[in-house]
């Protein structure tokens, strides 16, 4: 059993795509674990519902117009943990383990009970990093007309403001636009994401978040679920969004599905600087477990270091954070 768990939720509203996000996590590893030397593994009922969650996904591609609506919506608020160590690692008596939260978004719609908004809202405030997961095509299609009822900017920027008052310690804010494709292929400005978010979560970036910097290191990282497929419109009735029209690119295209490493990159990135500073209090474990294992904790800094910062990609604040000396 590995004995040192990191916290990070998932946070979004209803069909963002935090499932989805976590499901090209787990298959990025799942795939990749030969060149990367770090190995993950997740406990079998987990690796069970991400894989169906990825099957769910081909599925989509399978037809020319993708019809948006491959994923079953997630129910009750459930962990997924990503075990890490390294392969060759010998004794393999402890491990790291990185656990994910995966909460119904719909425990953010606005009639959502005060009971499950006070639960969503500490889950967050209970871990060390949050992937703020938004979809882009609300985000940026249609002039964003979408976006508040989409992505829910307002209440999660509550949300996070609330969740995070009275921190001491370091936090990491990943925003990951998903659904991004349309907005990320050749010949597009790839800087327009990157202004999209910081226009419309200004109030979270600026008020919220700025003023922490101390404690809170925040990034921008783009994951293409999918790949393979561009928006060719919406539905929507009565002004209230209902879904995307999305066609594949070229009939015959795989999947291709793009950064799906790079939140999990950072994330590393940043725990290993919180171990290089010696951190106190929720880090502290951290620190004391890397001490032991220093192989691991090269195996994570070699991984780390692949983490993109060109546009798209950016560190809104806290570079100190991800700043490593040797
Ligand atoms: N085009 C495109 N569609 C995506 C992408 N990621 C997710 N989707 C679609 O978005 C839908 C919703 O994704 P989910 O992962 O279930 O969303 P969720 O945030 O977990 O939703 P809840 O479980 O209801 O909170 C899926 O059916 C996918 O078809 C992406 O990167 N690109
Ligand atoms: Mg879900």
């Amino acid at each position: 059993m590995p004995n040192l768990k990191l916290r990070v939720a998932m946070l979004g509203p209803a069909a963002v795509g935090k499932t989805s996000l976590l499901a090209v996590m787990y298959k990025f590893f799942n795939q990749t674990t030969a060149p990367t030397e770090l190995r993950l593994s997740t406990d079998p009922e987990s690796e069970a519902i991400l894989e169906a969650r990825y099957q769910d996904l081909l599925k989509l591609i399978e037809n020319f117009d993708a019809t948006d609506q491959g994923i079953t919506a997630t129910e009750e608020p459930r962990d997924f943990s990503f075990t890490l160590d390294r392969k060759d690692w010998l004794g393999k008596r402890e491990s790291l383990e990185l656990e994910f939260i995966d909460v119904p978004g719909e425990y953010l719609a606005p009639n959502a009970s005060a009971k499950k908004q006070e639960y969503y809202r500490d889950v967050v405030s209970n871990s060390g990093a949050v992937i703020v997961t938004i979809d882009t095509l609300a985000l940026m299609k249609g002039g964003g007309r979408f976006n508040e009822q989409v992505n829910q900017v307002k209440y999660i920027t509550e949300l996070i403001e609330t969740a995070y008052q009275n921190i001491s310690e370091p936090r990491l804010v990943i925003f990951a636009p998903v659904k991004c494709e349309t907005f990320l292929q050749a010949g597009k400005n790839q800087a327009e994401l990157g202004k999209a978010i910081k226009a419309e979560y200004e109030r979270l970036i600026t008020k919220i978040l700025a003023p922490k910097v101390k404690n809170v290191a925040a990034v921008i990282t783009p994951v293409e679920t999918i790949g393979c497929v561009v928006c060719g419109g919406w539905e929507e009735e009565k002004g209230r969004f209902k879904r995307w029209y999305l066609n594949k690119i070229h009939v015959d295209d795989p999947m291709q599905t793009r950064y799906a490493d790079q939140p999990l990159r950072y994330l590393l990135l940043f725990l290993i600087k919180q171990y290089i500073d010696n951190q106190k209090g929720l880090w502290s474990k951290f620190n004391d477990f890397l001490q032991r294992y220093d192989d691991l904790k090269e195996a994570l800094r070699r991984f780390a270091s692949g983490c993109r910062k060109v546009t798209p990609f950016e560190i809104l604040q806290g570079h100190d954070f991800f700043r490593i000396h040797r």
